[in-house]
């Protein structure tokens, strides 16, 4: 049954990036010939080929001016399997940050680094350094798989985490794009030295396995248009969801025997978060369980997977390309059966699995060999220097004198391992001289589990502030909390400056995710272990309005909830038509939990009735919706 892949264009017209990768020759023009331009910036095309490199033209928002050029400034995202940072690869980046880039480095979501503010002319010395340091940037943006996320946790007498990190490696190899352009363009041609791949997966690459090779091209598994969209993959260990698996296009789950010897996978497939904002027919949506392989045939699922999305999937309409609409609009049943066409044989029934909960791995822990590891929290990734705060000083610190390799987490943090334990003093000297603390419990829980995404200034589609905005907004949600008496209280926050869902806000318990200038949509509703997708609550939550809003909210918890019950559970349970009812009629409590004197005042009942509506509707008290609309009245009458 050997089937030739049907042509990777859809007889509808393509999209316009469809054309620009057609006719790049493999990712070559016109980013070789524009990079050895004198010019600040590069042209459209060559933008959206870039991306494939690893970098993404942004200009810094803050110094927009009319009538100037912008301030041009390009983003590096390295690609780290697993969140694997070689010692030597950090010490590089660290540099690269102050030589070239803002003198920041910054943990991704998908457990790699970004820098930012590098300019055009430096960009070529910046990608060569950190090729000539073990690291790559290939494929970390662009339509192609990106960086393949695996649990961080050293545990070295856990196997499973072994082979997690193992897989996660040898699937990035295997999806790795084969053009020579990288090398070409960033190293003059010549191929720096990289870990050796491993045969099996050199051969996994080449093998025809019912059409899911281009064969005679120089992108055996892509092709020349590669894939239709980003595509994300991880591989976690049962019951570890420290990678937030639900929103991945790819999840492979680590099967182990009674012996703990690896047996195969379990699959799902079909997560992906990004939506745009009133356009209902873009959705996030969970991944879906689709079955069983055995070890040996992971790589030729992998690549029929792959191979459906790269030949079904839509390449018309890049709002409507990624893997979960081709499941979504097929059904589960019709995708699997076209991936086992492609992998030659059935897929089997899943297997049973415990369930998955979130795991930071924070502060000091045994790795399982006598040695230890320890996990250092970053307030959004930023890794950087601010008065007495010296987070980059004390990482490069700790690297040069011990040398100890790092695994990103995909919540935006480090650990450090293969620490010997008698370096742990020296390395908690390095880290208070520093201002750094390695005690996970001094760390108010509300930071500690939240993220936030770039945002302003170097994202170009943000629309609101994140990364900024969040250490304030978590102040002051901790400090409404308090207030109430719920001083014990925490949940997982996150925030984007739109709703590309950079941050994974649609899993979290309460998001806050960028809508209109100032102001956020919120959602509610997600699970502390992010197995649940939240739900989008109010569609414009204006900041200045934030402790007004979560009080009511806030308050029905405290009286309503079950025992133990987490506030995404809670708001699960009991549902938003609950919630409204309850904010519209509440009556907000002063410091000492009594209700504030009001005065009273008489309304029509329809217009009560009215006003009851909108105020259930939008989730707002109803005397908050009189006092904003009387407000506006006087302003009008002044
Ligand atoms: Fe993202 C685009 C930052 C993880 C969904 N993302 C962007 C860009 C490149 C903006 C752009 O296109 O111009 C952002 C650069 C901002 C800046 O100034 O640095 C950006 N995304 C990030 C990072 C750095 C956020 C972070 O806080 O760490 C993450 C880098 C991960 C990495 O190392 O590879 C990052 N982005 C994600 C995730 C989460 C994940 O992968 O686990 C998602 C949601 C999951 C998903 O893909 O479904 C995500 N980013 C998007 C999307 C929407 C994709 C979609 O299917 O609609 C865009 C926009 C796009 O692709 O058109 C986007
Ligand atoms: Fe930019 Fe939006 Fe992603 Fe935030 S979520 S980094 S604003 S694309």
């Amino acid at each position: 049954m050997v089937k030739s892949a049907p042509s990777p264009i859809a007889s509808r017209k393509p999209s316009k990036v469809e054309g620009i990768k057609e006719n790049s020759n493999f990712l070559r023009e016109p980013v070789a010939t524009e990079i050895l331009q004198d010019t600040t910036h590069f042209t459209e095309n060559a933008v959206q080929l870039l991306k494939f490199h690893g970098s993404y033209q942004q200009d810094n928002r803050d110094n927009r001016t009319k009538g100037q050029e912008k301030d041009y400034q390009f983003m590096l995202r390295t690609k780290n399997p697993g969140g694997l940072v070689p010692p030597q690869l950090y010490l590089a980046l660290d540099k690269i940050a102050d030589e070239y880039g803002n003198h920041t480095l910054r943990a991704t979501t998908r457990q790699g680094f970004q820098l930012h503010g590098i300019l055009k002319k430096n960009l070529k010395s910046a990608i060569a350094t950190i090729v000539n340091n073990l690291g790559s940037t290939l494929g970390a943006c662009g339509d192609i798989n990106r960086n393949v996320m695996a649990p961080p946790a050293p545990f070295k007498n856990r196997p499973e985490y072994q082979y997690a990190w193992e897989y996660a490696q040898n699937i990035a190899d295997l999806l790795s794009a084969q053009t020579g352009a990288y090398y070409e363009i960033w190293l003059d041609g010549e191929k720096a030295i990289s870990a050796e791949e491993d045969p099996e997966v050199k051969a996994a690459r080449q093998r025809n396995g019912n059409g899911t090779i281009i064969h005679d091209n120089e992108e055996p598994i892509y092709g020349t248009h590669y894939m239709p969209r980003k595509f994300k993959i991880c591989v976690t260990v049962p019951g570890d969801n420290s990678v937030d698996l639900y929103s991945q296009d790819l999840t492979l789950v680590v099967i182990t025997n009674k012996k703990k010897q690896l047996e195969g996978f379990n699959i799902f497939a079909g997560g992906g978060l990004g939506r745009t904002h009133g356009k209902e027919e873009t959705f996030a949506r969970l991944a879906d369980p689709i079955g069983y392989v055995a070890k040996d045939d992971v790589y030729n699922v992998v690549k029929a997977i792959v191979a459906t999305q790269r030949d079904y999937g839509d390449r018309t309409d890049r709002r409507h390309a990624r893997l979960k609409y081709l499941i979504h609009d097929w059904g589960v049943d019709k995708f699997r059966t076209q991936v086992e066409e492609y992998f030659g044989k059935a897929i089997e029934a899943f297997k049973p699995l415990p369930e998955f909960k979130y795991h930071d791995f924070l502060g000091w822990n045994e790795q399982g060999d006598g040695k230890l590891f320890l996990g250092i929290s970053i307030d959004n990734g930023r890794v950087k220097d601010e008065g007495s705060f010296q987070l980059k000083t004390a990482l490069r610190e700790i690297v040069e004198q011990f040398n100890l390799p790092i695994r990103l987490t995909s919540n935006q943090n480090v650990i450090f391992y293969d620490i010997e334990p008698d370096s742990k003093e020296a390395i908690q000297d390095i880290l208070s001289r520093h201002g750094v603390g390695d005690e996970p419990s001094k760390i108010e829980p509300l930071v500690r589990y939240a993220m936030a995404c770039p945002a302003l200034p170097t994202c170009g589609l943000a629309i609101t502030e994140s990364e900024r905005a969040i250490p304030g907004i978590l102040e002051r949600i901790r400090t409404l909390l308090d207030k109430l008496g719920l001083q014990k209280e925490h949940f997982v926050v996150r925030m984007t400056g739109c709703p590309n869902g950079c941050a994974r806000p649609y899993l979290a318990e309460l998001a806050f995710v960028g809508s209109a200038p100032e102001s956020y949509q919120l959602w509610l509703g997600g699970s502390p272990n992010q197995t649940r997708l939240a739900q989008p609550y109010i569609e414009k939550l204006h900041h200045n309005d934030l402790e007004s809003f979560l009080e009511p909210i806030f308050v029905y918890f405290k009286k309503s909830r079950k025992s133990k019950e987490s506030f995404g559970d809670f708001c699960d349970r009991v549902g938003f038509d609950a919630i409204r009812e309850f904010a519209a009629s509440y009556e907000p409590q002063t410091a000492n939990g009594a209700n504030k004197s009001r005065h009273r005042v008489n309304l029509k009942e329809e217009v009560y009735s009215k006003l009851k509506e909108v105020a259930e509707s939008q989730g707002k008290p109803m005397t908050q919706l009189v006092t904003e609309a009387l407000e506006v009245y006087f302003q009008n009458l002044s």
